[in-house]
């Protein structure tokens, strides 16, 4: 009888014992999630262009106006547009369509009108690698035919 009352009490110790612990640990875990990243390693990256009033792609901080992505990579596109000599008339002065290395057909998900000032884009890089172009698609003014920059898709593990 005295074994089985001690053994009762010990156990009553264990489970007091885990009981603080549990209790602890459930106070001080807010304080943990806190320390852990808000951030992670996947927000898509950043590409900059300017589509300007003479009708030009160009690229903040590159001589070129040129693009290189990932296949598959997901990226923030900031375009920046001014107005050439005309607009559509939905206001766009400028369009953004990215065309097959083939066929030269718009690539899914890659065609945008441009509005005057800052607009942001969030897209997955086409699968295939190749040299694809950038186009405009408003005839913005004499020059509109000559408006488009390289964008070329490079394979994932490079
Ligand atoms: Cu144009």
């Amino acid at each position: 009888m005295r074994i089985i009352k001690h053994k009762n009490k010990s156990f009553t110790a264990l489970g007091r014992v885990c009981g603080i612990a549990f209790v602890s640990l459930w106070l001080v875990h807010p304080f943990l999630a806190a320390q852990e990243p808000i951030k992670t390693a996947t927000e898509p990256r950043l590409i900059e262009v300017i589509a300007d009033h003479k009708s030009r792609f160009s690229v903040p901080g590159q001589s070129e106006a040129a693009i290189s992505v990932k296949a598959g990579e997901k990226v923030r596109l900031r375009i920046t547009a001014m107005k050439a000599a005309n607009r559509n008339r939905d206001g766009s002065v400028h369009g953004f369509t990215l065309l097959h290395p083939g066929d030269h057909k718009p690539v899914d998900g890659w065609d945008f009108l441009l509005q005057p000032g800052t607009q942001e884009f969030v897209v997955t890089a086409p699968m295939e690698p190749g040299n694809y172009e950038v186009v405009c698609t408003v005839i913005c003014s004499g020059n509109h035919e000559h408006m488009s920059m390289k964008f070329t898709v490079l394979p994932s593990d490079q």
